[in-house]
């Protein structure tokens, strides 16, 4: 009886704590110096991690299919000024500079915890992680 009550109560803790960590992206995972912030060099710093995650063939380049839900086609001929279909290291790093910028309305350089749960910080997200 004790077990299943604390499997129950496993259970519960499980159900509150995972909507609520889905719903309230927070900084801490790109945070290296714990202000309690992303500053556009620790946002470009997970942005590079990701851009050599999608990147496995290493040839410098993310395709139409490597940026499948984190930029879309119209984003990515936007993104794309020598119009060779891929976003190269500095292609990439631009867009996360301009996602990065509307995520933060109030200007002051960095993401804290509610612009990161804004829809613009949700964008900025998927170039992060
Ligand atoms: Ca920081
Ligand atoms: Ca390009
Ligand atoms: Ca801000």
């Amino acid at each position: 009886m004790s077990i299943k009550l604390s499997a129950a109560a496993v259970a519960v803790a499980l159900a509150l704590s995972m909507p609520a960590f889905a719903g309230a992206p927070s900084t801490a995972a790109f945070d290296p110096d714990k202000d309690g912030t992303i500053d556009l060099a620790e946002a470009q710093a997970a942005g590079a991690k990701l851009f050599a995650t999608l990147d496995p063939d290493k040839d410098g380049t993310l395709d139409a299919k490597e940026l499948e839900g984190r930029i879309d086609a119209t984003g990515l001929k936007a993104a794309d000024p020598d119009s060779d279909g891929t976003l190269d290291a500095k292609e990439f790093a631009t867009v996360i500079e301009a996602r990065f910028k509307a995520a933060n309305p109030d200007n002051d350089g960095t993401i804290d915890d509610k612009e990161l749960g804004s829809k613009e910080g949700a964008a900025l997200l998927q170039l992060m992680q």
